[in-house]
């Protein structure tokens, strides 16, 4: 696939918080156009698979929790270079270590409660958007 997509998770605890128009002005003002979006809640067997890549860390079960506790906006987002830029917007996954003006410094509370999901390369931006959404969801 090409690299203009990318797959986000808008968390649990952005919803929770209020906060998806926030994070969505901040995510189509810097250049992103949302080709895909729903706000939709994962089963715990979806979260497993979602981050399968993780089930050996010692977090993988308060992981799967959290991202099924309440409902998320899961969308997909297009840009040039839009795994790469994404990932700069978002910020560090800790967000005591984002930095100034990325998503997670603004809007997310720990190193597991981060705020945002973004993909980590072209690869699996197409296989978490397939996961997510069928091509008649995505315009
Ligand atoms: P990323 O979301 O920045 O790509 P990953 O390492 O892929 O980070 O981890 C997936 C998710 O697992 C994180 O976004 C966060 O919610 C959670 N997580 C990652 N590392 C830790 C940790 O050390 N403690 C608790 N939760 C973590
Ligand atoms: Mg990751």
């Amino acid at each position: 696939m090409a690299n203009n997509i990318t797959f986000t998770m808008l968390k649990p605890d952005s919803v929770e918080k209020g906060n998806i128009g926030a994070i969505l002005e901040k995510i189509t003002s810097s250049g992103f156009r949302i080709v895909a979006m729903k706000l939709t809640q994962l089963t715990t067997a979806d979260a497993e698979a979602f981050y399968a890549i993780h089930k050996d860390r010692p977090f993988f079960g308060d992981l799967v929790t959290y991202m099924t506790r309440g409902p998320i906006v899961a969308a997909i987002l297009e840009k040039d270079n839009a795994v790469e830029d994404f990932r700069a917007l978002i910020g560090a996954t800790n967000p005591a270590e984002a930095a100034e003006g990325t998503i997670r410094n603004m809007f997310a509370d720990s190193i597991s409660e981060n705020a945002v999901h973004g993909s980590d390369s072209d690869d699996n931006a197409a296989i978490e958007s397939a996961f997510h959404f069928s091509g008649r969801e995505m315009f």
